[in-house]
């Protein structure tokens, strides 16, 4: 069984070069400066993609390039089996994935449900440059891709098909696993980043492989502007990670860009959105959700629901995986 702790961990520190000790234990986060850039990015598949966001960040460039090359490194790592290659399929073994990204103009472009292209989110990118529409799905987002220039490839891995095949053997159905702490089985993790440069200018990306051995067809929020990723240039950003039912029902990444536009900071912003999923969602304490945000002041925090949600943060003096706040403390 390959666990959550043990894959994020080796790809992580494998791509960043780091020791062990260091990421090892994860912290309640004291921000200690917010000057610019900044990038903040969910779980710690974070670390690694942080690094490659911060090649363009700290010379100077753009945050918008800076959050593509940054989640293309879990969306290439096979060893990150909730994001791209090496995905967990859906319940017919097909590996099939939804990514968006917006900028600080509020240009945004996404992709659902495609298959056989490692980089979604790169696909997104050119949605959102090339064509006058916001979103592309399945087939037509495919086309789309080759068209221009893509490459068609084998995302599901020898190690997830056999996975995938024990489960339908034991005909263990669909559960939304909480990603609690000390929970070794894993089946969800997006990736959400948020970068803000030196000139101010602040960008998001979103991309996974969604639930794993969801039902065919199945979308979650990751690709949806306002729920797995909202960006206003003038505010700030927000990226969502879990189950993606409970923050499109919320349109939960909006809904804490706006209360960050009401004065909050990205913290409490984000524990508004997680308290209005817990008034309207009857059984969201079976369920993970947590929100990062970033304002335009460099400025982030976290909350979710169940303690166990981290994300990875990296400024020019500061680099470190910090726990979220939870809505379900700890006893
Ligand atoms: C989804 N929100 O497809 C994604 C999964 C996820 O951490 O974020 N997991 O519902």
């Amino acid at each position: 069984m390959v666990t959550r702790r043990s894959f994020i961990t080796k790809s992580s520190l494998a791509f960043a070069g780091l020791t062990l000790t260091k990421y090892s234990s994860a912290k309640y986060n004291f921000q200690k400066e917010n000057k610019l850039p900044v990038v903040v990015s969910t779980w710690n598949h974070g670390l690694p993609a942080n690094e490659a966001a911060w090649e363009t960040l700290g010379n100077g460039g753009y945050s918008l390039d800076s959050v593509e090359a940054g989640v293309r490194v879990p969306e290439g790592d096979p060893l990150v089996i909730t994001v791209g290659y090496g995905g967990i399929p859906d319940a017919k073994g097909k590996v099939t994935l939804d990514a968006c990204i917006m900028d600080e103009k509020g240009r945004a472009g996404s992709v659902t449900y495609l298959q056989h292209i490692k980089h979604p989110v790169s696909v997104a990118r050119l949605v959102m440059e090339k064509t006058p529409h916001v979103m592309l799905s399945g087939k037509g987002a495919l086309e789309f891709a080759l068209e221009n220039g893509f490459e068609k490839e084998k995302l599901l891995t020898p190690g997830r098909k056999k996975e995938w095949k024990k489960w339908k053997k034991e005909k263990r159905g669909f559960s939304s696993k909480i990603n609690i702490e000390n929970q070794l089985e894993e089946n969800h993790d997006t990736i959400g980043m948020l970068a803000i440069d030196d000139k101010g200018r602040l960008s998001g990306a979103c991309t996974t492989s969604g639930m794993g051995y969801k039902l065919p067809g199945r979308v979650g929020d990751s690709p949806i502007i306002g729920a797995g990723l909202f960006v206003d240039g003038e505010i700030g950003g927000a990226v969502a990670t879990g189950t993606g039912e409970l923050v499109m029902k919320t349109l939960g990444t909006f809904l804490v860009v706006e209360m960050m536009r009401s004065g909050k900071s990205p913290a409490r912003a984000c524990e508004e959105a997680v308290k209005r999923i817990a008034r309207k969602i009857p059984d969201y304490q079976n369920h993970q959700v947590g929100f990062l945000a970033l304002n335009v002041k460099g400025e982030y925090g976290a909350y979710c629901i169940q303690p166990g949600f981290n994300y990875a943060v990296k400024t020019a003096s500061f680099s470190d995986l910090v726990d979220a706040e939870a809505w379900l403390k700890k006893l």
